[in-house]
């Protein structure tokens, strides 16, 4: 039984002063970091927007962020410009150690999001995540990361289809919380077998 830490986009543009702040997000941090020693396999993901993305709001005429839009597939809300590739918000928190085995970047395709480590917000279209770590052996996950209730949440449903086992340590995310976003996403993991701790 091998298990990997997988650590959801613990980037500036997610933490206090950022386009996209996480209330609290910088309390993960140092959680995180210690929960890193006890695990052989460490991975990070790092969302990874071109300009323009079509998740900003700045790239749809007459929206706001947090407005919605449907794409081809599915409803998509509308975000600020955040985690541009190369910018300073796009950059791992500078204190969460990145030593890690492997960094992903996710939602490098400018017509289609990725808030899932494993496949893109299409839902068919893999990252390639979860032939990576079945070619390690890897079967237990534990997430935790930024945002509770988007990223993480999205990555650790997909985890269980995949099917790993997958906890989620709440300790070690905090969430952004747009219209009960929250409470859905810990009812729809804890439905899917998802173990939630705190
Ligand atoms: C995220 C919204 C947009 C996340 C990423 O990391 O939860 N949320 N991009
Ligand atoms: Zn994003």
């Amino acid at each position: 039984m091998t298990s990997a830490l997988i650590v959801i986009d613990v980037q500036n543009d997610f933490c206090s002063g950022g386009a996209l702040a996480v209330p609290e997000g910088d309390a993960v941090v140092p959680v995180i970091n210690a929960k890193m020693a006890q695990f052989d396999t460490v991975l990070l993901t790092q969302d990874w927007h071109p300009a323009g993305h079509s998740s900003f709001a700045s790239s749809h005429a007459g929206k706001h962020p947090f407005d919605t839009v449907e794409m081809t597939y599915g409803t998509q809300v509308l975000w600020p410009d955040h985690c541009v590739q190369q910018t300073k918000g796009a950059a791992f928190h500078p204190d969460l150690r990145t030593d890690a085995d492997l960094i992903l970047r996710k939602g490098y395709n400018s017509a289609l999001d990725s808030y899932s480590a494993f496949f893109e917000n299409d839902q068919i279209t893999p990252t390639g995540l979860d032939g990576y770590l079945r070619t390690r052996g890897i079967t237990n996950l534990t997430v935790v990361g930024l945002a509770t209730d988007f990223c993480v949440a999205y990555s650790a449903l997909d985890a269980r289809k995949c099917g790993f086992n997958v906890t989620v340590d709440l300790t070690a995310c905090r969430a952004i919380d747009l219209n009960g976003s929250l409470a859905a996403a810990l009812t729809e993991m804890k439905d899917a077998g998802v173990v939630l701790q705190d």
